[in-house]
């Protein structure tokens, strides 16, 4: 049996399209993204984090988290884009993770300006910048350290979050254009899309722009786009549905004494036999 190729993230965007990225934080979160028609997926630092049962600050390894990124990228042909929090330390430690991304074949990081350690964007406490300058010589060292010129770094401004306003996000996202980076995320937790549309407005499209409407979710991808985002993240709706639909099956289970009720609406062990592809591997026993 082949491995499955799967396309540099460089090519999909070059496309022209705009890029619909679905948050994952394992194989089959990233296969039913791409049967759904995701263009991409996005290896969520907070569902990777939650699938563990540990809190989205830092906690888990680059290595842990990169092999979570690889587990996915083995199994679609789309690209995975590995959210890599701040980069899991300093200048020297975003080299080595370069590297490691590079070397096992993932094609995008997305790194961020929160000081390390980071915590969840959405997370109460603290949510200081490292300085402009500082990180973007991160950005510029990142970019440095790939080999293949096809690799994409994605530079994110957490000014929002940090409620610095704009005009912060756009001097921010100017110096790490300028210091490298191939696109823009810029991440906002207000209750409406409105100051990244205000981002959008005023940024002057040197590189492409990412956005996440995780609380601002009735932003249509269509208007994103007419907005002037080149790609949209659904960074945690799969992983929230999932909690959901454990919790409703499991307490079902438990109140009525049996799944009966519940098989309906269950994919079938047949479904979990596809999406393994055992019959491709057992083809192998010929
Ligand atoms: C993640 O999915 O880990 C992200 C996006 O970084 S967010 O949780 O919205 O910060
Ligand atoms: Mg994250």
């Amino acid at each position: 049996m082949q491995r499955i190729r799967n396309r540099t993230f460089r090519a999909v965007l070059a496309e022209g399209r705009a890029v619909r990225a679905a948050g994952v934080h394992d194989a089959l979160g990233a296969m039913l993204a791409e049967q759904a028609g995701f263009a991409a997926v996005w290896a969520s630092g907070l569902g990777i984090s939650a699938s563990r049962c540990v809190p989205d600050a830092s906690l888990l390894t680059m290595t842990e988290y990169l092999q979570a990124a690889v587990q996915m990228q083995r199994q679609v042909s789309i690209p995975v884009v590995a959210d890599c929090d701040s980069g899991f330390g300093n200048n020297l430690n975003i080299t080595h993770m370069v590297h490691e991304y590079e070397a096992a074949g993932i094609t995008a990081v997305c790194v961020e300006d929160k000081q390390y350690p980071k915590r969840n964007s959405f997370a109460p406490g603290n949510q200081d910048l490292v300085d402009t300058a500082a990180f973007a010589d991160k950005i510029a060292i990142a970019k440095r350290a790939q080999s293949d010129e096809d690799f994409f770094v994605i530079a994110r401004t957490e000014a929002l979050i940090s409620g610095l306003g704009v005009d912060e996000a756009l001097n921010r996202g100017y110096a790490y254009a300028a210091a490298g980076a191939d696109a823009m995320l810029v991440h906002s937790k207000q209750p409406t899309s409105a100051e990244v549309h205000a981002f959008l407005e005023q940024w002057d499209g040197r590189v492409p722009v990412v956005v996440v409407p995780t609380t601002y979710p009735d932003w249509h991808f269509d208007d994103a786009v007419k907005a002037g985002a080149s790609m949209v993240i659904y960074a945690n709706q799969g992983l929230r549905a999932t909690i959901e639909a454990l919790r409703t099956t499991f307490d079902s289970i438990i109140t009525h004494g049996s799944s009966a009720d519940l098989e309906v609406d269950l994919a079938s062990v047949n479904d979990v036999f596809e999406l393994q592809r055992l019959r491709q591997w057992l083809e192998l026993e010929r």
